[in-house]
């Protein structure tokens, strides 16, 4: 049998879970009813936000969250992850509370009940309120705390409806390009001292699991981002530099969540007094593990290579450099397009961890093109699935797969010029267009027989 976007997909278990991911920033707008965040301020900054646009009204989703959960419907998956704004919740990130923040969430989580369609929140992805981070944000140990409260905060209002929670978001990505490199919000440039903000969001979200589980959660994980690293070549400098790599993507986060430790050399740099207990919290057993994968990466020995990273000089400082992957499409992002790193992923992370590892769940998927006739997105999602197929076939157990995204949204750095969505946004008249993607997936989900209700 031939394979290919012409073809129908292999068949999924019939109780894989479908769905499609944003994140609040992205989408919501509606800044003035909230309070305000990292990313509020860092896309005021002149040069920050490449087409330096903001979030302010972005999708509008806020006030059109009802004819976008009637597009999650009809394209008839069964889960919808979006993420809850911290400032939307509590302004100032800790004491008092929106109720106004909340009732927004409790009517989405309604509207989606109503639709058949199962919620996933995500309780942070990466709007942290700015009166925290004007204290010191994730770089202070006691973030931890405070987002345990909110997290509390949240399962109290919507914990009843909500059959699966994800923490975090993609603490490396928040930790490297907010922390480290400063391409993202709060834009700190801290290099490596930016590792006790991964080690404080963490223990945030080990602390949350715990908020969750006394408010009754029974299925918990969080979303990592994670890619097979390749070396340059086989020299032992650029393994080495790989391998590096890989720990800081692949392990960083994972080895502590999964394994109740940090790889070789972490913990020293970290000197965190009362680490032991601290790893005991954020190791607690978890129901789900989410894993993000766009793309892989190759890096080379240190001072090698084109010396920039997307278009940013890398600070030469780093033990590795990263370097372009030749021979495969390119997406409009420039990120290659390679569905059997994706396979090698899922098997290298079930050989890795075996059964220290939960079910996973991909959180995110996706790319970006530009136009509604978007058959490169097609080719993407098919090529995606069939290697998830594959790793599936080859025991790794995934129970389910999220687009990202459901809208063409505001992407961080990028803006508005990046297009990931299933559903094209015109962002004068906020119009929600789907293009041929959406109907694709669509059809693939009735050739699936997929049910959204399971039955
Ligand atoms: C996710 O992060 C975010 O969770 C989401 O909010 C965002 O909108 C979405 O992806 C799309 O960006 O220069 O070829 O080495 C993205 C994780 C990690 C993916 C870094 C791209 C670098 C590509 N990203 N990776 S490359």
């Amino acid at each position: 049998s031939s394979n290919g976007p012409g073809t129908a997909l292999p068949r999924f278990p019939e109780d894989f879970l479908w769905g499609v991911s944003t994140s609040a920033h992205q989408i919501e707008g509606a800044v003035d009813l909230r309070g305000r965040s990292v990313w509020d301020s860092f896309s005021a900054t002149p040069g920050r936000v490449k087409d330096g646009s903001t979030a302010d009204v972005a999708c509008d989703h806020y006030h059109r969250y009802r004819e976008d959960v009637a597009l999650i419907r009809d394209l008839g998956v069964g889960a919808y992850r979006f993420s809850v704004s911290w400032p939307r919740v509590q302004p100032t990130g800790a004491g008092q509370v929106s109720e106004r923040g909340l009732d927004f969430y409790d009517r989405l989580v309604d509207e989606l009940c109503a639709a058949g369609v199962r919620p996933v929140p995500t309780l942070f992805h990466w709007d942290t309120p700015l009166v925290l981070e004007e204290a010191g944000g994730w770089r202070r140990r006691d973030m931890a705390e405070r987002f345990a409260q909110y997290a509390a905060v949240v399962a109290e209002r919507i914990g009843d409806r909500v059959p699966t929670w994800i923490t975090l978001n993609e603490p490396a990505e928040h930790t490297l390009l907010g922390h480290a490199l400063g391409e993202h919000a709060p834009g700190h440039r801290m290099l490596f001292d930016a590792l006790p903000v991964a080690h404080h969001q963490l223990l945030a979200h080990g602390l949350a699991v715990q908020a969750l589980r006394a408010a009754g959660a029974a299925d918990i994980g969080i979303a990592n981002s994670h890619g097979p690293t390749w070396a340059a070549s086989d020299e032992p400098a650029d393994r080495e530099a790989a391998d590096f790599y890989d720990l800081l993507l692949n392990r960083l986060f994972a080895d502590p969540l999964l394994l109740g430790r940090y790889p070789d050399g972490i913990a020293e740099l970290l000197d965190s007094p009362g680490l032991d207990a601290d790893l005991k919290v954020i190791s607690a057993p978890l129901d789900r593990y989410g894993v993000n994968y766009y793309q892989p990466t190759m890096v080379g020995a240190p001072g090698t290579g084109p010396g920039e990273f997307s278009g940013v000089p890398f600070p030469p400082e780093l033990p590795f450099a990263p370097r372009e992957i030749e021979g495969f499409p390119r997406t409009d992002f420039g990120w290659p397009v390679v569905p059997d790193a994706f396979a090698e992923l899922l098997l290298d992370f079930r050989a890795r961890y075996g059964d220290r590892l939960p079910p996973l769940l991909i959180t995110e998927n996706g790319c970006s093109y530009e136009g509604l006739d978007d058959q490169e997105r097609i080719a993407f999602l098919d090529g995606h699935l069939r290697a998830l197929h594959r790793a599936l076939a080859a025991g790794v157990d995934v129970r389910g797969y999220f687009v990202w995204s459901l809208l063409d949204n505001f992407e961080w750095a990028e803006g508005y010029r990046r297009r990931f969505g299933l559903v094209h946004v015109d962002y004068d008249t906020l119009e929600r267009t789907p293009k041929a993607s959406y109907a694709w997936l669509r059809q693939a989900l009735r050739d699936q027989k997929f049910s959204p209700s399971g039955d």
